[in-house]
């Protein structure tokens, strides 16, 4: 994805990507593939968001310009009102929403104005709460670094898992998979057909067996056998289960034992179409069991693609990666900026 290759460029250079990472796995010496970065990049960046934003994007736009009666919209109590509900609709949260309204009412109280003005307002807003909000994924300076993926039932985790492996993989990391979803049936199965078609290896864990010890198993290979990723599925809870958040906790506990300062990702899975449910999610996720970051999946199928703004902004926890289909090339790390030109 070309997304990405323009990431790797700028992180040789050292200017935009997380600096914590020493080893990052983008800037692993490994030669993209394709093309190399070009002024189309950003245009293709751009327009890969906006297949992802399609839903919210034309939702917003005619609800907008809906609120257009004459060529010139008079900026009113009304309109300021009727622009506020239609922002708070693509769920990007009160804050956000009212900053946008305040500034145009500073701006234009009592005068007309265009359309493509209160959009280029809600880009500058919404590219504003989101700045430096994106990280790029944290990696042991030595060894496997571990990536544990948790988050609600059906959230989107085992695809998300599959089409980060397959990013890595394509990046030439040797990548381990552990299908520590035990309670599921089909689950082991789902994760086993996945690393088949990526051509990453995996440890199986058998249906109704302690999720710890495919933790462990396949910490320990990873460690043994020097693979660069260890990714580790877990199945689906509410965050409000206790008891299956200690499981969490427990199975962070062993991968700790093994390799001092891992799991150096908990990622929590949501799903966009969730709109505040996700919120709810993040919140809870976040101070039960350790997250690290978020992958935002099923952007694509969401007329409320704004529900990143309040993710982003309120928990501390960087978006890292954004799922937009069911195929393993639907994922792209999280660009603020990419993001916001593509809202509108
Ligand atoms: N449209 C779309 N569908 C997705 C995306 N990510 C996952 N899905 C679909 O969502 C459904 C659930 O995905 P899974 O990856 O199995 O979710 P899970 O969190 O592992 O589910 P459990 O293991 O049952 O908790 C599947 O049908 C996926 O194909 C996405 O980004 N976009
Ligand atoms: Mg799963």
């Amino acid at each position: 994805m070309v997304f990405w290759r323009k990431k790797k460029v700028e992180n040789q250079e050292g200017s935009q990507l997380d600096k914590s990472a020493d080893k990052s796995l983008e800037n692993n010496g490994n030669k993209p593939n394709g093309p190399t970065p070009s002024d189309d990049a950003d245009a293709e960046q751009v327009s890969w968001y906006r297949r992802a934003l399609a839903k919210t994007n034309e939702w917003l736009r005619t609800d907008i310009r809906d609120l257009w009666k004459s060529e010139g919209q008079l900026v009113d109590d009304q309109f300021l009102s009727d622009l506020y509900a239609t922002l708070v609709r693509t769920d990007m949260g009160g804050m956000t929403a009212s900053k946008i309204r305040d500034s145009i009412s500073n701006t234009y109280r009592s005068r007309k104005i265009e359309f493509a003005d209160v959009l280029s307002v809600v880009r500058e807003q919404v590219k504003e709460s989101l700045k430096s909000k994106n990280a790029s994924l944290r990696t042991a300076d030595q060894g496997p670094t571990v990536i544990l993926v948790v988050g609600v039932n059906g959230s989107g985790k085992t695809t998300s898992i599959a089409k980060l492996a397959n990013r890595l993989t394509q990046q030439g990391n040797r990548v381990l998979l552990g299908a520590g979803d035990t309670f599921r049936a089909a689950a082991v199965e789902q994760l086993k057909i996945w690393s088949e078609r990526i051509g990453c290896d995996i440890v199986l864990g058998e249906h109704g067996s302690d999720p710890g010890s495919v933790v462990y198993k396949t910490v320990q290979r990873a460690v043994a056998e020097s693979y660069d990723v260890c990714i580790l599925d877990t199945a689906g809870r509410l965050q409000t289960q206790s008891n299956l958040m200690q499981q969490l906790e427990k199975m962070k506990r062993i991968i700790q034992k093994q390799i001092e300062g891992a799991p150096h990702e908990v990622l929590l899975v949501l799903d966009a179409t969730a709109g505040q449910n996700a919120i709810s999610q993040a919140k809870g996720f976040s101070e039960a069991a350790g997250c690290t970051g978020i992958v935002l999946a099923k952007m694509d199928g969401t007329a409320k693609g704004g529900v990143i703004v309040p993710i982003a902004e309120q928990f501390g926890l960087p978006v890292k990666f954004i799922g937009i289909g069911e195929k393993l090339d639907d994922i792209s790390e999280f660009d603020p900026d990419g993001f916001a030109e593509a809202l509108f």
